[in-house]
């Protein structure tokens, strides 16, 4: 047996009080596949409608009639669903427990207040003008206010659209003029690892970028820090808020009404906003939430990403609060002050379920088990990762050093289209093995794919595809039906390309192998290597880029950019330097290159068309086996890739 194919049960102490049995699972998945219909009608009952539905499905993936919508006539509203039907019998329970940068920093917010916070955030809204169906932005630090100003949207109708804080003010622009968000909600700084982030200044850099597009800006005090406020434009959210009452009853919306716009990169052009609806959404965030993290009534619930990721959306926010669980917010940074952060808070707040990305915890074992044993992590009883597939090394040190060998890991698969977990071994229902995602959550049908489509049976790799809808699904690309047709329906028609490469083994265990497109996963974080490439010729000094993943310690995948500079530019250290700075201030910092080679000529076929299969293999390090070079235009460019390659390791 390999290493990586070792196999552990489920604790027998956690298996006893898990929510599901194997049975269960298998009786649960066997209904929702034979019937969706009724098990939908069934399960969406977990949330309060205003108005009830009369038919839970109503999809199609035909070409010529792509719609996605869930619940299609009944009505509700997600934030009385995730705060005033909980007032009765948790009004004093802890929605949200923020944890702030600084570790003496720590503030606790009950159902009962966040309502209050929500309903006020709300008419400072309406106050600004803010209607139905507007597009709010929200390009915030992790703060409460990011979470108050979701469920506001949401509150009134209003499609929210966060932008990463980590993103720069050309990023930021691109995606306020993509949606025509006339309403852009921020703070004066954020504050991570003990540093300041300049928000407000680039707020203001990117209003100028959107070229009047932004009418209002709503900012949030955070640091104090002194920033300029543009008259009859800015507004400070404790000023305006001052003004406004507390009561603010919920709009009833229909289940297909949009709820957010998530913008996140593709394997082509820029990056595009997914758009998820109210009630197949938020059916799914809390369904997923219960069954994948066993959740229970007293469970300190922290899920470590940044609300500007999909990940936090689902699982800080909407999933959480819709099962009036507690919810933990973190503002700083898994190294801040030291390495034992996420273990010490954990202590701090009697956390009980944690989950975070696998580059977090290949970071945190680099310091070795110190800095987790200096806190005793008993209240933990269950782990969870997201984002990239993670490796059988940080899966065993993540379950023997971190959990103890006591707590199970869920390790979720899932994407921004899908709204919420897809592939799980959930707890107490199945073995666990390092590295796997294991089974097909409730209503998800998966198939096997080969290049040319052909359905893969039994023990196999492939192309992964889902075979029908789920309520967690997408319902288009903002603006663009045809690019949601394009992207996700047509490679294998009438079945959802998930992007993604799958092995199933011999058991029926799923394993991601990673995308198989042009998308690259950098420390969990989406990358398309187009919008890198275009970052990168937009530089003056540059004449030609490409860029591909290679394999990093890390962050998972690291980003390899070959550059070729136009005629009489000195292709220097210092060029390299400011090409980094050049990528950083197009997209942001995730962006950046890890590594850039020089080169005089991109390898091409005739036809003029990069391959990137060569590419990927040199910033691999593993050209000893580069394939059929035949039909290169010019043989001689991969030789002076392979001489002056930049992955040595
Ligand atoms: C939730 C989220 C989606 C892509 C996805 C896949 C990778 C996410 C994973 C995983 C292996 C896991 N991915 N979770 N790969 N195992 N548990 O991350 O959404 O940012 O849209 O990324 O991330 O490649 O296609 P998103």
């Amino acid at each position: 047996m390999t290493e990586a194919s070792k196999t552990y049960p489920v604790q027998a102490e956690f298996a006893a009080k898990a929510n599901l049995t194997p049975e269960k699972y298998r009786e649960m998945y066997a209904a929702s596949i034979a019937d969706p219909e009724a098990f939908w009608s069934e399960h969406g009952k977990r949330l309060d409608w205003i108005k009830p539905y009369t038919i839970a499905k109503d999809v199609s993936w035909e070409a010529s009639d792509l719609h996605v919508k869930w619940f299609a006539d009944g009505e509700l509203n997600v934030s009385a669903n995730c705060i005033d039907r909980h007032l009765a019998t948790r009004g004093d329970k802890p929605a949200f427990i923020w944890e702030g940068d600084d570790p003496a920093d720590s503030h606790t917010v009950t159902y009962k207040q966040l309502h209050g916070a929500v309903c006020k955030f709300a008419n400072v809204l309406k106050k600004l003008g803010v209607k139905k169906g507007d597009r709010v932005t929200i390009y915030m630090p992790m703060i409460l206010e990011a979470t108050y100003a979701m469920l506001a949207c949401a509150r009134i109708g209003a499609i929210h659209s966060i932008v990463f804080g980590g993103f720069s003010p050309e990023a930021l622009a691109g995606r306020i003029v993509d949606c025509e968000s006339e309403v852009l909600i921020t703070a004066d700084e954020g504050v991570r690892g003990g540093r300041k982030v300049p928000l407000k200044v680039n707020a203001d850099a990117a209003a100028k970028i959107a070229k009047g597009m932004v009418k209002k800006m709503l900012v949030v005090r955070r640091t104090g820090a002194e920033v300029a406020m543009e008259e009859g434009r800015d507004v400070w959210l404790d000023e305006i808020g001052a003004t406004v009452s507390a009561d603010c009853p919920p709009e009833p919306m229909k289940a297909t009404d949009p709820l957010f716009i998530l913008y996140t990169s593709g394997s082509t052009g820029k990056p595009k906003g997914v758009l998820h609806g109210t009630g197949g959404y938020l059916v799914w965030a809390a369904m997923t939430h219960e069954y994948v993290f066993d959740l229970k009534e007293d469970d300190v619930f922290w899920c470590s990403a940044d609300v500007g990721w999909v990940t936090g959306h689902t699982y800080i926010v909407y999933g959480p609060l819709a099962n009036g669980a507690t919810s933990v917010l973190f503002e700083g940074i898994p190294t801040y002050p030291d390495a034992s952060r996420f273990w010490q808070a954990c202590d701090k707040h009697q956390v009980t379920i944690f989950y975070t990305a696998p580059t977090a915890i290949r970071a945190l074992m680099r310091e070795g088990s110190g800095p987790v044993e200096k806190a005793s992590r008993k209240s933990i009883r269950l782990l969870g990762t997201v984002g990239e597939p993670i490796n059988p090394e940080a899966w065993e040190w993540y379950y023997h050093v971190v959990g103890e060998a006591r707590c199970p890991i869920v390790d979720t698969w899932w994407q921004t289209e899908t709204g919420g977990t897809m592939i799980v071994p959930l707890p107490g229902a199945t073995d666990m093995k390092p590295g796997a995602g294991s089974h097909p959550f409730f209503g998800i049908q998966l198939e096997l794919v080969d290049a040319e489509g052909q359905r893969l049976d039994g023990a196999a790799d492939g192309n992964l595809l889902v075979t029908d809808s789920w309520p967690g699904q997408m319902q288009t690309v903002y603006g663009d039906h045809d690019r949601f047709l394009e992207t996700y329906f047509s490679a294998y028609p009438g079945k959802y390309f998930t992007g993604d490469g799958c092995r199933r083994d011999e058991d029926g265990f799923y394993w991601i192998t990673g995308r198989v497109d042009d998308v690259i996963n950098v420390s969990g974080h989406r990358m398309g290597t187009a919008e890198v490439e275009s970052a990168l010729v937009s530089h003056d000094a540059v004449a030609e880029a490409a860029v591909v993943g290679y394999p990093h310690d890390v962050k998972g995948q690291g980003i390899y950019a070959y550059v070729t500079v136009r005629q009489g530019v000195v292709a220097d250290e210092d060029l390299r330097r400011s090409l980094v700075q050049h990528v950083r201030a197009e997209i942001g910092p995730i962006a950046s290159p890890d590594l850039i080679q020089f080169a005089p000529g991109l390898p091409k076929t005739r036809s003029g068309k990069i391959m990137r299969r060569i590419l990927r293999k040199i910033a691999e390090n593993e050209f000893s086996n580069l394939g059929d070079t035949s039909t290169l235009a010019d043989p001689e460019v991969v030789h002076d890739l392979v001489e002056n390659r930049q992955n040595r390791g």
